[in-house]
């Protein structure tokens, strides 16, 4: 029953492309008309007609505390009564930038912003300006929001320059963008060896989660360490989706990695529009107003979307968060495995601590080209068949879900009770 949400969709073509404020959530890749938020709580989402859903998606990963938690919401309440934005320093900014330094070892500095997106594209620019040199390597599957030279596919033969990925992105604007694929040290080398002089840095997401998930191989983030070093280009790890979600110092404190720059939102935000870039004092020190890379935000580091993110980050300082959802994770991944085997679904269960990603695939999955070997076809059978059964997924499967301390045994057991049901249907 979907009446209600299917007017406000209805409503929301007449006035919001797509009838939404973002791609992903039109359920394009999965079929049907999205279901309307009404509220949320803990773990769960109701819908606007009332249909109740266990979420793994969590706003796409800031709700590591679940929907609306205590600590967030007072936080917020008590932040408003003094004003949502000043444009001025405030001392919530200065607490955020301690947490911020004090969680993540590589970090020296940090500056705030309003997206993962003003992240990445502020910390690319920082490393042209620190390194004066233009080029930039990316990865085939990564996601780094929507910034112009980004939004790229690798060029002819993966060592030539990028071409648009979007309409509205002149080729000039991806003419400094190389695309290779992950988890490839020889395409890095070639690359190097082709271009090493004039490459600023290398941008990856260290754990790939917007084609899926699949991991690093072993060594493969040490040799991307190496060869920047060697070469004087930048090692800029986007963690805006993996930042405080695999721990206080994400992927870089589990890998043992020290990039040079990080990006970071969504966690640290704790679901308010909030974006950060960090890294060694010395390349930080060259932003404006001390150096001469221009970046700036109205509303970077105002006082409510601190509160929210402050609060976030105290509640994860003991761990004791990472331990339940990690644990969560591996239970629900093992649950799915058994109740695909059981169906006799191929699939592969791909996790780190609560992010995982259920591919519908006969082969493990290392880059984009193998993730998009997987049947996507089922996956969205799939997706809409936990809807009825009152799971939300995240509706593609090219992303990643996400467990929150809200979730608790009973709900992965409801999970997977409702995936060894749909499963026989694929
Ligand atoms: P935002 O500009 O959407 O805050 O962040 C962009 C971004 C940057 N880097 C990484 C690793 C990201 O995952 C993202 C955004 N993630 C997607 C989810 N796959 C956001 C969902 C959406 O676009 O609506």
């Amino acid at each position: 029953m979907s009446a209600k949400s299917q007017a406000l969709f209805d409503k929301a073509l007449q006035w919001i492309p797509g009838g939404v404020n973002s791609p992903v959530r039109a359920f394009r890749a999965v079929g049907g008309a999205p279901f309307f938020a009404e509220r949320t709580s803990g773990a769960t989402v109701w819908d606007a007609d009332g249909n109740e859903y266990i979420d793994f998606v969590g706003t796409w990963g800031p709700a590591i505390l679940g929907h609306a938690p205590k600590v967030v919401v007072e936080a917020v309440q008590k932040a408003a009564v003094h004003g949502t934005s000043f444009g001025i320093p405030n001392p919530l900014e200065v607490r955020m930038a301690e947490l911020v330094v004090n969680a993540v070892p590589s970090v020296e500095k940090v500056r705030m912003c309003n997206s993962g997106t003003e992240a990445t594209m502020s910390a690319i620019r920082l490393a042209r300006g620190f390194t004066q040199r233009s080029k930039i390597i990316k990865f085939e599957g990564c996601y780094h929001g929507h910034v112009d030279s980004l939004l790229v596919k690798a060029g002819s033969g993966a060592l030539t320059l990028g071409q648009p990925d979007s309409a509205g992105v002149p080729p000039e604007f991806t003419s400094q963008t190389i695309v290779l694929p992950f988890n490839d040290e020889e395409a890095v080398h070639a690359a190097f060896a082709r271009h090493g002089s004039d490459i600023a840095g290398i941008i990856l997401e260290p754990v790939p989660a917007n084609a899926g998930l699949y991991l690093p191989r072993d060594g493969y983030l040490e040799s991307l360490r190496n060869i920047t070093t060697e070469n004087g280009a930048l090692l800029i790890f986007d963690e805006v989706m993996t930042g405080f979600r695999l721990g206080l110092a994400g992927v870089q404190g589990r890998f043992g990695i020290t990039p040079d720059l990080s990006c970071f939102g969504k966690v640290i935000g704790g679901g308010l529009p909030v974006g950060a870039f960090a890294g060694r004092g010395e390349i930080m020190d060259c932003l404006a107003p001390d150096g001469p890379v221009y970046q700036a935000g109205t509303l970077s580091g105002n006082p409510l979307a601190m509160a929210a993110g402050i609060a976030v980050l105290e509640a994860l300082a003991d761990g004791s968060v990472y331990e339940k959802i990690d644990a969560l994770g591996q239970a629900l991944s093992d649950g799915l495995a058994s109740a695909a085997k059981a169906a006799g679904v191929a699939v592969q269960l791909q996790r780190i601590g609560s992010m995982s990603c259920c591919y519908f695939a006969e082969k493990p999955v290392h880059n984009m080209d193998e993730a998009m070997r997987s049947d996507r076809e089922r996956f969205g059978k799939y997706f809409h068949g936990m809807l009825q059964e009152g799971v939300y997924l995240a509706p593609s499967q090219f992303e990643a879900g996400f467990i929150s301390a809200a979730h608790d045994e009973a709900a992965i057991e409801k999970t997977v009770a409702a995936a060894a049901k749909v499963m026989k249907t694929l």
